[in-house]
């Protein structure tokens, strides 16, 4: 059995096709090319849009957007790939006026790409006036593996409006100049995929796409969207993170997302919160976390909860948002204390497994071939293995020593072809840079 690994195009081959393929499609030269990276969620899953705090590094994997302003207030856009996990589109041109854009009327990748400028007006960003664009876009951001290829195709085209619009109006400081700029782009990438393409995610994957720190571990705080880089270096400790991408088709605009979300926000409100984040009096602990569910029972039947929900179903929500969020406050102490040993990653493979433990078990966001693919990788020697993203599909990582990469890619494709799985896909990740303009 031999695994098979992603062969995805590098920044300078992705740069060249954007650009023929832009030239071909609308005849002219792009005014500038921009590109924005998929990222691997480290730890802290479905936490988010809680207020909780998570671990995300960007990919070396990127989304290139060719583009070119217009005058006519069109977006014209073109794609070597198609909707995520669709085939090539063949190069099919998509149009929308901008003027046009408003929530419901969109759908498919155009959707991701026009509302962002919609976004960006609606934020005060930037004033479109009738300022378009022609787009070609490029990525080798694998589409519907739980990457984060929404995001890096929304955080491509954000970057490149910021720059459109600055081009044209020479007091406007361009906001990807600075952090504080490119939260503020974040929070319209977030809008676009939330109000236009249907999607009530919770802003972990933009905020990396756009604010991502090469070689660093990126520690959000989505209470305030605050960023600390934190070093989780595992190439010194003759580690890897392996990717698996098991080619279960993972989708978010399907309902099984926004169900998730949408029975913490029902606990949420019944605890009187503004995030259930707040429910820690002091630092997330494990225990903390199962102290709190103790008062939850102890409170439940005097909360004012809808009739119609499963009070069990909340239950366990609770048990994984609260426990995730203590995983990972561990899991930033253990890094920023200065010397890490070999009980430091040991600790974290743990935190790892606790975490894809609890997205199965209480959160029921998995699916069998992420659970395969964590268990072969955990029987293989990994230090530990969770699925990474929304779920429902897409991939799992595993901590592994360097020196097995290959053993434990083989591993998990001969567990998965043992279960007559498609054939999982793997890559090494490793931090990387965030969105910007490429040439
Ligand atoms: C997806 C969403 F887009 C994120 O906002 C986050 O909720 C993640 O799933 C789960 O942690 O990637």
């Amino acid at each position: 059995m031999s695994a098979r690994w992603k062969q995805t195009a590098t920044s300078e081959e992705l740069l060249n096709r954007a650009v023929q393929n832009f030239k071909a499609t609308f005849n002219v030269e792009p005014a500038g090319v921009y590109s924005a990276p998929g990222r691997v969620n480290l730890l802290g899953e479905h936490i988010d849009y809680c207020g909780g705090t998570v671990l995300p590094f960007a990919l070396p994997q990127r989304t290139f957007a060719a583009m070119a302003p217009r005058a006519d207030g069109q977006v014209r856009a073109v794609t070597a790939q198609g909707d995520a996990g669709a085939a090539a589109s063949g190069g099919e041109v998509k149009s929308v006026a901008l003027a046009e854009v408003e929530p419901g009327k969109l759908s498919g990748w155009l959707s991701y790409v026009a509302g962002v400028p919609w976004a960006m007006e609606q934020e005060s960003l930037g004033s479109l006036g009738t300022l378009g664009a022609d787009i070609a876009i490029d990525s080798s951001v694998p589409l519907g593996a739980g990457l984060s290829s929404s995001a890096a195709l929304e955080c491509s085209v954000a970057v490149g409006f910021d720059d459109l619009l600055s081009a044209t109006d020479s007091s406007r400081e361009r906001l990807a100049d600075t952090d504080s700029g490119r939260a503020a782009l974040a929070t319209a990438c977030i809008r676009a995929e939330n109000e236009i393409a249907g999607a009530s995610t919770g802003g972990m994957d933009q905020s990396i796409s756009l604010r991502a720190q090469q070689g660093a571990v990126l520690a959000i705080d989505c209470r305030d969207f605050s960023v600390k880089p934190l070093t989780i270096d595992v190439d010194s400790a003759g580690l890897a993170i392996l990717v698996i991408d098991t080619r279960a088709h993972h989708n978010l605009s399907d309902g099984q997302y926004a169900a998730r979300r949408a029975s913490t926000e029902v606990a949420r409100e019944a605890l009187g919160l503004s995030s259930l984040r707040d429910a820690f009096s002091g630092t997330p602990t494990l225990a903390a976390a199962e102290n709190l569910l103790a008062d939850w029972d102890s409170r439940v039947e005097s909360l004012n909860l809808p009739d119609s929900v499963d009070r069990g179903v909340i239950r366990d929500a609770l048990h994984h948002v609260w426990t995730e969020i203590a995983r990972v406050e561990e899991c930033v102490a253990l890094f920023s204390g200065g010397s890490v040993s070999a009980e430091t990653w040991a600790r974290l493979g743990e935190l790892l497994n606790g975490s894809h433990d609890s997205l199965r078990d209480q959160y029921r966001v998995s699916c069998p071939e992420l659970d395969l693919a964590v268990d072969a990788a955990r029987v293989a020697g990994a230090l530990g293995a969770r699925m990474t993203g929304g779920g429902f599909g897409g991939s799992a990582i595993a901590l592994v020593p360097s020196n097995e990469v290959e053993y434990l890619a083989e591993s998990v494709a001969a567990a998965f072809e043992k279960a007559d799985f498609t054939q999982p896909e793997f890559l090494v990740a490793t931090p990387s840079g965030a969105a910007g303009k490429e040439g």
